[in-house]
């Protein structure tokens, strides 16, 4: 880790000679061993882009800039890089509608913890708070959704910000980081580009409370009924193997959260599934039945804290953020401490337990009877099966980035997840349109995994331009679009819960339709027609799929395809996805059967 703490200057040290600021930002990258931005252009960031494009033409090391069709596919595939790899993503995008382009992205990745640097451009200082042509208050308009960030007047202070920006970014609980960069800071001179600079109040280092660790071990070890329920905060600190090592040693039953699906493999004999509003029966119910809960580094989330929550239950949270303690849930053993760090102590120590068996033999009986399932015959493709073909294709192991909807949910349940970072999904914010261009980022930083983008059709939609930056750069992703023509989520609550209109759902409906139609449940007609995407983006293949004997070989034809390929799966249009809590519910009241 760079030591950006320094305060002081070395006295005796050279005076550096005059760079600007462009060619202060792109070393300082180049240093930080910064491999691809991913953005969008305009005026305030031109000095940028000039020295990125003079260092290429003239083959010096500078990072590759891949142009995105607009900034908020350039913002997701920053977080799709740094999701798939654990490394920093980077953006880079001009000032103004650049910049708010980028706020959802940004958003995204505080909401899920995810490192990243967001590059903005900014009007010169001297037209700064005058409503100048394309100026918004970048460092007000993200200070809730950013881990931090700054707004950078003087080609002084670049190289300083940067540093510690990435810094930032990367260590502690992992965040995105803003770096609103004004234009004469760019285009300035200054012989500083090293400048340390001082960091108050933040301490990502620090030593885990073993007294604390040992008691909340010991109370764990009185429980009859323990289950585990691990987060993301496993897979930021590379914690999975430890994790493993710990539930095996302990004999310990486990769920993973949302974003911590993959930190054990989805086939371990201890592994219930994922909890929450469309989690697993075993899963939840464990939860529901538990003694004892210990949370190592999720944020009981309401999806899964749901009404009830944890009542006469003993809850251990272990976090590495203190402000996340006690935040959504009240605790009685806390610990600060990262996931890694706690596990490692953990499983070095003799297990001590109750003997846990029976509890054992329920949580099987229910994993067994009531795995995530689905109705099977009839004509039309079932999302999940064809989730599990995929699955069983892929040999378990692609990455898979989805958007946000139906085919999430079910892409969460039926692939049978082996590693951590295999699972590249929007949690916390839940925004549709991350698949595609999380899925370019993904591509960049694995590419020897073959990489899925499960998409939803609306989810699709949202950022299908980012089918110009794959065809322009042959990103060789397969995307298959669960095609239901619905909106497919809010329509299951309108029909679950809301007596199911349609008006504003159905994909498929044009202004001739009628108004009060609920059913369509037959209507198919190809708005957009996805088997022409091949026409308009060169390069990019494209298969259509409608009834259950075409799975495999159109799933085969796009693995085989050496290039990008987009999967029209035409599924049935009105499954639900289940078991399900619904809204505002307890983990008793869950749907679980299929009716
Ligand atoms: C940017 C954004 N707008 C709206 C929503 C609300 N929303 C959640 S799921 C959903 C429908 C998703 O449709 P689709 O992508 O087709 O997926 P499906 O549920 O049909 O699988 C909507 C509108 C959202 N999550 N994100
Ligand atoms: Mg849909």
């Amino acid at each position: 880790m760079l030591d950006l703490t320094q305060s002081e200057a070395d006295p005796i040290a050279p005076p550096l000679p005059d760079k600007t600021g462009a060619e202060i930002v792109l070393d300082v990258l180049n240093e930080l061993g910064v491999e691809y931005i991913f953005g969008h252009t305009g005026g305030a960031i031109i000095p940028l882009h000039a020295e990125m494009n003079l260092r290429m033409r003239q083959g010096r090391k500078t990072p590759r800039f891949i142009l995105c069709r607009q900034e908020d596919g350039a913002g997701h595939a920053a977080e799709g890089y740094a999701r798939a790899s654990g490394r920093i993503g980077v953006a880079l995008v001009t000032s103004g509608p650049g910049a708010t382009n980028l706020v959802t992205p940004i958003a995204d990745a505080y909401k899920d913890s995810v490192p990243c640097v967001f590059i903005t451009g900014q009007v010169p200082v001297s037209m700064l708070g005058k409503d100048a042509f394309q100026e918004v208050d970048m460092v007000g308009i993200t200070r809730s959704i950013s881990k931090h960030n700054y707004l950078v007047r003087d080609t002084d202070d670049l190289g300083g910000v940067l540093r510690q920006a990435f810094f930032i970014a990367g260590s502690g609980r992992p965040g995105p980081v803003v770096v609103d960069i004004c234009k004469n800071a760019l285009v300035g001179q200054s012989a500083q580009g090293h400048k340390p600079r001082r960091l108050r109040g933040y301490h990502p280092q620090f030593t885990m409370h073993r007294p604390t660790a040992d008691r909340l071990l010991a109370a764990l070890a009185q429980a009859r009924r323990p289950v585990v329920m691990a987060g993301g905060g496993v897979i930021s600190s590379e914690a999975s193997a430890e994790l493993r090592r710990f539930v095996d040693q302990y004999r310990l039953p486990i769920t993973l959260t949302f974003m911590g699906l993959g930190a054990v493999p989805h086939d371990h004999p201890l592994f219930l599934g994922m909890p929450g509003m469309h989690g697993t029966v075993a899963a939840n119910r464990a939860l529901r039945d538990a003694d004892f809960i210990l949370n190592i580094g999720a944020r009981f989330d309401d999806r899964v804290a749901v009404r009830e929550f944890g009542h006469r239950i003993t809850l251990a949270h272990v976090d590495i953020d203190a402000t996340e303690i006690n935040k959504a849930v009240p605790v009685e053993y806390a610990l600060r401490a990262n996931a890694r760090d706690f596990l490692f102590h953990a499983s070095h120590r003799e297990p001590a337990g109750a003997d846990w068996g029976e509890w054992l033999a329920t949580l099987r009986a229910w994993k067994e009877e009531h795995a995530p399932s689905y109705r099977t015959g009839g004509n039309c493709i079932k999302p999940q099966q064809f989730i599990e073909e995929l699955s069983r294709l892929t040999h378990q192991t692609s990455l898979v980035v989805t958007g946000v909807g139906q085919h999430q949910m079910w892409a969460a349940l039926f692939y049978n997840y082996q590693e951590p970072r295999q699972w590249i999904s929007s949690g916390g914010l839940g925004t549709m349109g991350f698949g595609l261009p999380a899925a370019i980022g993904a591509c960049y930083a694995r590419p020897d995994k073959t990489v899925l983008c499960i998409d939803g059709d609306g989810s699709f939609q949202m950022n299908l331009q980012e089918l110009a930056t794959i065809a322009a750069n042959r990103i060789p992703v397969k995307v298959f679009i669960l095609n239901n023509g619905f909106l497919g989520m809010v329509r299951q609550w309108e029909d679950m819960f809301n007596e199911g209109h349609h008006y504003e759902t159905c994909l498929v409906r044009t202004a001739e339709c009628d108004p009060a139609c609920i059913e369509g449940k037959e209507c198919r007609t190809p708005n957009p027609n996805y088997l022409n995407l091949n026409r308009v983006f060169p390069g990019i293949e494209t298969v259509r799929i409608t009834h259950p004997p075409e799975i495999r070989e159109g799933i085969e034809r796009a693995l085989a395809y050496d290039g990008p390929c987009v999967v029209d799966v035409w599924v049935e249009r009105t499954e639900d996805v289940k078991p399900m809590i619904p809204p505002g519910g307890r983990l008793a009241d869950m749907i679980h059967t299929l009716e």
